[in-house]
């Protein structure tokens, strides 16, 4: 299938596994400490790529406790096989699908993007993955569905933090159709080539990469096309803080913090704060929003 979209990164960018020990000689000290007192700097260093290490080390999934390890250490216990989605709502093809027949046939490529927490830290990320849009082009969007709802697995005899309730369990996440179909949105399956770990959203889960990460929801088993917006977890949880859009946005801060500057993970303790990019860092998502106020529609 022919794609419209051609990344800014490749694959040179990321930095090899190898270079995670480097990074570790530069976090004990041994090389330069010449960021310090830089504050938001520019973003010559924003394509300084992220390890595997670092990427499934550091992660928010709820499910799973709150604390940034504790992904890491309990997502073992998520099971990952057999994988069904259920395809639901304004569809020609509705079903439960198990997950090889749902990708049977659409292309998988690599895509390296950034990847912006609305907690203002970052990470470039090498995915691999299937734009969401061959997906839905393969169940068919009936005419009048306006948006596309997901919903992550509940297990919660695996899923200590489905059991002390953190959240309002399914988690669950939605984009405008047309936000859907954008060739920048994917469901990835994998990272650096390998099967995605299951602390960053196994077996499938979505990643929209002009968007803060809460909404790329992980572990997805329901995908429901419908005509009203859906609801989302973070905003059912507290609406004055995060909107059904959340799209990286420098110039509207959080509530309770700036969104200008960002924090990128393995940059160690003296790097300095990097410049946060409108749709961080994707323009080709703006016309997507023309004629609306992203104060409003935050
Ligand atoms: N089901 C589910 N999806 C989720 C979350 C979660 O808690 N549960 N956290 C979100 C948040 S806040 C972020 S920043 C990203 C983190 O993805 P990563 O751990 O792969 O970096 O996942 C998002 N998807
Ligand atoms: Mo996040």
């Amino acid at each position: 299938m022919a794609h419209r979209w051609t990344n800014d990164l490749t694959r040179a960018d990321v930095t090899p596994k190898a270079a995670y020990l480097n990074r570790r000689q530069i976090l004990a000290g041994t090389i330069g400490l010449g960021a310090i007192g830089l504050a938001g700097a520019a973003r010559a260093d924003t394509l300084e790529p992220n390890t595997l290490e670092e990427i499934t080390s550091y992660n928010n999934y709820y499910e799973f406790g709150t604390g940034k390890t504790d992904p890491a250490t309990n997502a073992h216990k998520l099971v990952t096989s057999p994988w069904s989605i259920k395809v639901d709502g304004m569809v020609d093809n509705p079903g439960d699908y198990a997950l090889g027949d749902l990708l049977d046939g659409l292309t998988e490529e690599e895509r390296i993007y950034r990847f912006r927490c609305v907690e203002a830290w970052s990470m470039v990320i090498p995915w691999n993955g299937i734009e969401l849009a061959d997906i839905l082009n393969k169940v068919g969007v009936q005419s009048g569905a306006k948006y596309v709802a997901f919903e992550t697995v509940v297990q919660p005899e695996n899923m200590i933090g489905v059991q002390r309730r953190v959240l309002d369990f399914p988690y669950v996440e939605g984009l405008r159709l047309d936000e859907a179909m954008h060739p920048l949105t994917i469901m990835a399956t994998g990272i650096y080539g390998e099967p995605i770990a299951n602390q960053n959203g196994a077996p499938i889960r979505l990643v929209v990469p002009w968007k803060y990460g809460f909404k790329s929801i992980k572990s997805i088993v329901r995908i429901t096309l419908t005509d009203e917006e859906p609801p989302i977890s973070w905003n059912v949880a507290n609406a004055r803080e995060y909107g059904f859009y959340s799209n990286v946005n420098p110039t509207v801060d959080h509530p309770r913090w700036s969104q200008a500057t960002e924090r990128k993970i393995g940059g160690g303790l003296f790097a300095s704060r990097q410049d946060t990019l409108m749709f961080n860092g994707y323009p080709e998502v703006a016309s997507l929003y023309e004629g609306m106020d992203l104060t409003v529609n935050f």
